[in-house]
């Protein structure tokens, strides 16, 4: 039998005490995800900083576990440090995302490419709609910490945004804390589906 449980969850540090896992995501593990890649090699070469880590909390057999991802600030090429995004495997889950501190940008896809952005501050609570791609992007000065909630059973699908990308960047923007543009990835299709 599962039995009731009260973890604590440091906003700050992003701490989960008890946690049952957590892995790190430095540079060298985000190969393709920014779109400057002479500017990646040359952060890689400058140390590979940690872009991103993951706490959870798990409980074999449950329907629901949750955790802490604790970015770090930075860019690459003017392009804020970003999660990797994914889509979930099953595609009728969705997941929460609830922001304790720092900030940054929740940039969602649809699969049939409608962009939208949720800004992540402290007190919003983010609602992932299920079958819609999540990134998350550190645009302070400070660590972004959130908590996120979904069903175990939900898994990652990294492919579609490892092979294309996802269509907008967060990129630094001089006076703004930053700015969302188009994605040159996605230029050449974009002008296709003009001309058709
Ligand atoms: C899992 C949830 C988060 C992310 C984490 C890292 O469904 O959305 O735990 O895994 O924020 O992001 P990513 O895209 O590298 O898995
Ligand atoms: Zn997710």
């Amino acid at each position: 039998m599962l039995l009731p449980e009260g973890v604590h969850i440091d906003g700050v540090s992003g701490a989960v005490t008890p946690e049952t896992g957590r892995y790190r995501k430095p540079l060298s593990e985000l190969a393709g995800i920014f779109h400057d890649k002479a500017a990646y090699q040359a952060a890689l070469q400058a140390g590979d900083p940690l872009v991103y880590e993951v706490v959870e909390y798990r409980k074999d057999g449950g329907d629901l576990f949750f955790g802490t991802t604790i970015m770090h600030p930075g860019a690459i090429g003017g392009e804020y440090f970003m999660t990797r995004g994914h889509f979930h495997a099953d595609r009728t889950m969705g997941e929460v995302y609830y922001t304790q501190s720092g900030q940054g940008v929740l940039l969602l896809e649809s699969r049939d490419g409608r962009s939208e952005v949720v800004e992540m501050k402290p007190g919003i609570c983010a609602f992932i709609p299920p079958d819609w791609a999540h990134r998350s992007i550190n645009t302070g000065r400070d660590k972004l910490v959130f908590v996120w909630i979904c069903n175990p059973r939900a898994g990652h699908d990294y492919g579609a945004i490892l092979s294309k990308g996802m269509r907008k960047l967060v990129v630094a923007d001089g006076a703004k804390p930053y700015a969302v543009v188009d994605s040159p990835a996605f230029a050449g299709e974009t002008a296709e589906r003009a001309r058709s």
